[in-house]
């Protein structure tokens, strides 16, 4: 009987009632995500779905390698782990989790802008650093956020829920849209070029998908661009920004700090620069990590994978394109 049904090879940790839903329907390879390479191959030989988290690049030869592959089902609404074009050519549908965690990333993003607007890494390493009862001097004064400019950068699910935060907050807000038919904002966002944006905004936020066009959308020109008392807040994904570029400017004052749960390189090295500037908030990549938003990116992320294997479309697919293929080769 196991026989007949469809390998899956899983990358992350599911629990176990998501582990029994799993191999109710199939015959399960738990993998970890940092495996050697031909375990990962082994284990997707013959494997018709794959769930998988950023934390795995499936490039184009760990496809070559997965013959059968149906379906990327990725943990997260973040694709760029995967070689689309390659996926869409060999007819791998691949999935993703939008909108179930819009709401976590919006409000971890407003608590970023906060932390830095109020100091509160500073003010909490005060106390608990003894320095509150040992009568030393208190941190700087922080600044208001209500009356300032918000600058978003991509106006997609997770960039207008900040900006309904930010304006419950008193915010100004603005926008720009890298994407090649961007819809209208709402009418308390608008428009604005991408230079005309930073040099505006008093705090500018990053909410766009990683792709060639916007690997290092922010580099030495655009922090340049950035007035020297504003902060950039990232919440997508590290290499959005050229972190080299991010470092001088920091040091050099071009821009006062930058709040960011993503790196270029995720964990950071020890001895990654930014990790000692005094004028940045860093958090370890948790925008979506809470548990109710976590049991519903898995919850998505096995219906998707689930259903291109029972051979019906997806809730969420980044390449409808692949599907006809995808479905028909049960
Ligand atoms: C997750 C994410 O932290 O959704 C995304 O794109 O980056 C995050 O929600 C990640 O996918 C889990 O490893």
């Amino acid at each position: 009987m196991e026989a007949s049904l469809p390998i899956v090879c899983v990358t992350i940790g599911p629990p176990p009632e998501v582990l029994a839903r799993l191999e109710a329907v199939c015959q399960v390879r738990i993998v970890a995500a940092d495996a050697p390479a031909r375990v990962l191959q082994e284990a997707l030989s013959r494997a018709e779905g794959l769930l998988c988290s950023a934390l795995l690049p499936v490039n184009e030869s760990l496809m070559a390698r997965a013959p059968r592959l149906r379906v990327i089902s990725n943990f997260g609404v973040g694709f760029n782990n995967v070689d689309l074009p390659e996926a869409t050519r060999r007819g791998i549908a691949v999935c993703n989790t939008p909108g179930v965690l819009s709401d976590a990333v919006a409000d971890l993003t407003l608590a970023l802008i906060l932390a830095a607007s109020r100091r509160l890494v500073e003010n909490a390493a005060y106390v608990t650093s003894r320095g509150w009862s040992g009568g030393r001097p208190a941190p700087a004064l922080g600044f208001d956020v209500g009356g300032k400019s918000l600058g978003i950068i991509g106006l997609g699910r997770i960039g207008r829920a900040v900006a309904q935060r930010a304006r419950a907050f008193g915010m100004e807000v603005v926008y720009h849209d890298t994407v090649e038919t961007p819809q209208d904002g709402p009418d308390y966002c608008q428009p604005r070029k991408l230079d005309e944006l930073l040099r505006e905004s008093d705090i500018v936020s990053l909410h766009v998908n990683l792709t060639p066009e916007t690997h290092h959308l922010l580099g030495a020109r655009e922090l340049a661009l950035m007035k020297r008392s504003a902060w950039v807040v990232n919440t997508s994904r590290g290499p959005v920004i050229d972190q080299a570029a991010l470092v001088r400017a920091l040091r050099a004052g071009v821009i006062a700090g930058a709040a960011l749960d993503v790196l270029e390189t995720e964990p950071p090295m020890a001895k990654e620069p930014i990790l000692s500037l005094p004028n940045v908030v860093l958090l370890p990549h948790v925008g979506s990590a809470t548990v109710e938003t976590r049991a519903a990116m898995l919850d998505l992320a096995v219906k998707n994978l689930l259903a291109v294997l029972a051979g019906q479309e997806p809730p969420a697919c980044v390449n409808r394109e692949a599907l006809p293929r995808a479905l028909e080769r049960r």
